[in-house]
């Protein structure tokens, strides 16, 4: 409802729940505000005085950020009496605060008011400025306690560090009750750094001399270049550098940030740049070995013209395509790049190699989660985003450790958590959203199965499914039912370890839930029977109704930031853009006339088997942009020895990677801050990134390296704007319909499927069909089965791979980010304290930890949340390699590799070796 008042002298409306401040700021007039933070997530305070506004008939001054206008007020925000009064908190608060942000919401206020600074140094007694914490400088004798950080922390990205402390003079901001910042539990997401109005928290790339140094020359919004989320940000570049990244008020994440990207984005600057092509010293051997150590294989690479590395790059992969075939030629693509990018590189593979021998991480990732979901639903992508946690009643997450891999969509599920909804989360290690979740399932690793057929069991047994939809929408229930009669929980029970009135609780919790949503990731999918793990996942939300409406639906989390919008675009082996399969005559027939040549009916290989394949010598040549196998593949050292038995590899990054150590001809690419395009990130929403920054030396853009490759291979190509390639791809896929690279670049992002050019996109899908033939959803048993290795007398550890919130994956990019390689500089093997204790190990001490694959040696860390029995390693670090140790089994359906689960011992080093 909304509601006329007087405004400055004008009748105004305003809308339902909006203050005054927010009317005035609507309508271009900015109350000075400290205390009040017109973002999502602050509530108004109301505490620093500074939006003082006078009404009439009222003899005190109003707070406009907590006031509402009712009918007929009359307000001045700028009458003499309120700028007076204004002035006067600034000039009390100047006092004793001098500014460290001189170009901060205080020092701009105050300045506006015409209040200069009183002073400029230090208050007596002031605390000492704080600079244990790599990325954040505290001072907080500019500190006027409005109490914005610890809302940051507290409430918007509920971290509860932040907390102020002690009364009226002596109020403080304290972490962890009272820590130097860099000694307490903080996670660094820098919410508090971009809320402060004072500069008392600054991030330490713009400090000079205690203060914020000078303005960006310019500010670029664009799209975070690491995770899923699709966090919107803006570039601020000051002399050809990022000097900061904050974060846009976007759909996915409402202007917050993680720490990697918040901190992370100078490894695009980093002195380790490939700034010109490479090609291989004639006669320079290739070995696996070189992979282990990039920087001293460099010596078997020199420098190249562009036009030189370009022709061997294609001559190589010419000679092998009009020599072996088009199969015995590859190329993976990159859920790193853009889309337009993704989707040239998997039309060169299939019209200028001639084959469907294309293929991307996503193969390593949400494969298993994807075939699952294209036979039970008849699509790939998430039915709703996670920010559909608002609206639900009961959140189950499982396999997924959101607070680290996705912490901006984690602050969604804690806010569900916050106001009530019933967390769930199902993870055989502690995650810290454990501390937000009513029920926490610790089962076994590797028992999901068992696990989710016992929920199944309750719902079904206690007749909790919802038999409308399940008879309206659903084929397959008798034949499900059936199957997990058996699966009672207390017959899982010793199996998943989990008791069984625990699974009868949260079985009864979501079946009866008015809402309730499935978040997975990882522990779900990177599993020898992932595809079964998510069919059964996929048949609970199924039978229970919870799907198609708000705070309902499946959410597998997308790890790579344009690992959905890579898979659109057809960067698949079995399938063209938009899920065609390759074998479907009339969709290949389309994509024929588009593309003006004949294409490969067979699905191609798919990233382990295309690397088993050039192990065998099957496929001869690769193209690999924006990927790392060589580290990121399972039984590495097997990957390593592939890549280097090929006649001819081409690797397009940033960086002299370990696979670019293998390769014969390097060309050096484009970061993501360098280039403009659009991702598309886990909740379908397509985002439009704009180039900050310039390639530095004679890299160049992916885009037009790839079209390069074409031309040489005999391609029409032609060099175009992005915008055009976009509308190209567009034009191809129906789930692209109504939405132009225009309108991309008014909005900034936009959900598919949207209905109209001018209708918002559809964010929950699938309410009345599903896109299957039937228009029904398949709902596919489950059984048990055995992961590819057990733990056995020699080898009786399980080894768990993943990752931690600081790196990214095999760490090309985060290791050359100061602040994230400050915080995590080198490789642990975690274990249960009692685990240590029961080897006789101690945290710190350096080890071999071995499989039938490989080993090898790093420190011991202490990791309390982790069940006895298993030895957890991130892939991120080259000196200790975890994919060294992985096994390779697949899983038949998604060909993703169990990489959460072998066996493994851990050895003591000879004395000498420790440090
Ligand atoms: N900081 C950071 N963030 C990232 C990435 C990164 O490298 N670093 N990578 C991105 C990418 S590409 C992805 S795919 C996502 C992945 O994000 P997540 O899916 O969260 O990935 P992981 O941490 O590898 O694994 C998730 C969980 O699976 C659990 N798990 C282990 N074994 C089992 C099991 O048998 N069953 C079940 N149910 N769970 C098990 C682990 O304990 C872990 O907590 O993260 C994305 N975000
Ligand atoms: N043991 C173990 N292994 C795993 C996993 C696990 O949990 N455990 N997880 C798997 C999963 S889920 C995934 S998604 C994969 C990820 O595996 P990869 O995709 O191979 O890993 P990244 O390190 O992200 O590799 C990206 C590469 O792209 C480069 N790059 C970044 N931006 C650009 C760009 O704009 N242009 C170009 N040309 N290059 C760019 C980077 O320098 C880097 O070399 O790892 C898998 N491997
Ligand atoms: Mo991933």
């Amino acid at each position: 409802m909304s509601v006329t008042f007087v405004l400055d002298g004008a009748a105004v409306e305003a809308r339902a729940g909006e203050t005054i401040w927010q009317v005035a700021r609507r309508l271009g007039t900015e109350i000075p505000h400290l205390c009040h933070l017109d973002q999502p997530g602050y509530r108004p305070d109301g505490n620093c005085r500074a939006c003082l506004v006078e009404i009439e008939g009222e003899r005190v001054l109003a707070a406009s950020c907590l006031r509402r206008p009712a009918p007929g007020m009359v307000v001045r925000t700028a009458s003499e009496r309120a700028v007076r009064t204004r002035r006067m908190v600034f000039e009390l608060l100047l006092a004793d605060h001098a500014p460290r942000d001189p170009h901060g919401p205080f020092a701009r206020f105050a300045a506006a008011l015409g209040v200069t600074a009183s002073r400029f140094a230090p208050g007596a007694g002031a605390p000492a400025p704080d600079a244990s914490h790599p990325a954040m400088l505290v001072q907080l004798d500019a500190c006027i306690a409005c109490g914005l950080c610890e809302r940051a922390c507290r409430e918007v990205q509920h971290n509860d560090v932040i907390g102020i402390a002690g009364r009226g003079e002596g109020v403080r901001v304290v972490f962890d009750a009272a820590r130097p910042m860099g000694e307490s539990t903080c996670v660094a997401c820098g919410e508090c750094v971009q809320a402060c109005p004072t500069g008392a928290l600054l991030p330490r790339s713009v400090v000079r001399e205690g203060v914020r140094g000078a303005v960006p020359d310019r500010v670029v919004p664009s799209v975070c270049p690491y995770c899923g989320v699709g966090c919107q940000v803006d570039f601020h570049v000051k002399d050809d550098r990022i000097v900061e990244v904050t974060g846009r008020n976007g759909p996915a994440n409402l202007g917050r940030l993680c720490v990697k990207g918040r901190f992370g984005f100078d490894y695009v600057t980093h002195p380790d740049r490939l700034t010109v092509p490479l090609v291989r010293i004639e006669g320079a051997a290739k070995d696996g070995a070189d992979a282990a150590d990039p920087r001293a294989a460099r010596a078997k690479f020199r420098a190249a013209s562009w036009e030189e590395a370009l022709d061997r790059a294609t001559a190589g992969l010419r000679r092998i395509r009009d020599t072996a075939g088009p199969s015995a030629l590859a190329g993976f693509g990159s859920a790193k790049g853009s889309n337009e990018e993704a989707y040239l590189f998997q039309k060169l593979v299939r019209t200028g190699f001639g084959t469907n021998n294309v293929d991307h991480c996503t193969r390593l990732c949400h494969a298993a989660s994807v075939a699952a979901l294209l036979e039970g639903i008849g699509s790939g992508a998430v039915t709703a985003p996670f920010t559909a946690a608002r609206d639900a009643d009961v959140i189950l997450v499982i396999g997924a450790n959101p607070a680290e891999n996705h912490p901006v969509a984690a602050t969604f599920l804690k806010d569900a958590a916050a106001r009530g909804a019933t967390l769930v989360v199902a993870d055989p290690r502690a995650t810290p959203l454990d501390a937000h979740a009513r029920h926490v399932l610790r089962f076994r690793p590797g028992a999901d199965v068992a696990l989710l057929n016992a929920l199944l069991n309750v719902v079904v047994t206690e007749g909790l499914h919802d038999r409308q939809y399940v008879a309206a929408h659903t084929e397959g229930f008798e034949a499900l039912a059936a199957h997990v009669r058996a699966f009672t929980p207390e017959a899982m029970e010793p199996l998943c370890g989990v008791r069984a009135e625990t699974i009868r609780t949260v079985a009864r919790a979501f079946a009866t839930a008015r809402a309730a949503l499935i978040l997975w990731g990882m522990g779900i999918s990177q599993s020898v029977h992932g595809t079964d793990n998510a069919r059964a996942l996929i048949a609970l939300a199924l039978i229970c109704g919870q799907i198609g409406r708000p705070g309902t639906g499946l959410h597998p989390l997308r790890g790579q930031n344009n690992v959905q919008g890579a898979s659109d675009a057809g960067l698949i082996p079995m399938m063209l853009p938009d899920y065609r399969r390759v074998g479907d005559g009339e969709a290949r027939a389309r994509f024929e006339a588009a593309w003006g040549t004949a294409l490969d009916p067979e699905p191609g290989l798919t990233v382990v088997e295309i690397l088993n394949a050039a192990h065998e010598r099957r496929i001869r040549g690769m193209y690999i942009m924006g990927e790392n196998p060589a580290m990121s593949d399972p039984d590495a050292a097997h990957a390593r020895d592939a890549l280097a038995r090929l006649d001819h590899l081409v690797v397009q990054d940033l960086f002299l990677t370990e696979t670019a150590a293998l390769a014969d001809v390097v060309l050096p690419a484009s970061a993501w801050p360098e280039k403009t395009g659009t991702v598309t990130n886990t909740n379908r929403q397509v985002q439009i990134g704009r180039a900050a920054l310039k390639p530095p030396g004679e890299a160049r853009q992916d885009l037009w390296i790839i079209v390069e490759l074409a031309r040489r291979l005999g391609l029409p190509w032609q060099h175009r704007p992005v915008g055009e390639v976009y509308a190209e791809m567009a034009a191809l896929m129906p789930s692209l319909a109504h939405i132009t690279w225009e309108r991309l670049e008014r909005e900034g992002a936009v959900t598919y499927p949207t209905r109209g050019p001018d209708r918002p996109g559809e964010e929950i899908v699938f309410a009345d069909r599903f896109p299957t033939p039937s228009g029904r959803a398949r709902l596919v048993p489950a059984g048990l089965s055995d992961p590819a290795e057990l733990p056995d007398d020699t080898y009786p550890l399980v080894l768990v791979t993943g990752r931690q919130l600081e790196h990214w994956h095999t760490g090309t990019m985060t290791r050359r980010a100061a602040v994230l390689d400050a915080l995590e500089p080198a490789p642990a093997a975690s274990l249960a304290p009692a685990e240590l204790r029961r080897r006789g190990l101690r945290a710190g001490e350096r080890v071999r930890v071995a499989t039938r694959r490989g080993a090898v040696e790093l420190a011991l860390r202490a990791e309390p949340g982790l069940p006895e029995g298993m030895v957890f390693i991130p892939f991120a670090y080259r000196e200790a390699a975890a994919n060294l140790l992985t096994h390779p089994a697949l899983d038949p359906f998604g060909k993703i590799p169990g990489f959460k689960y072998c066996a493994a011992r851990i050895e003591p080093l000879p004395a000498h070796a420790a440090d």
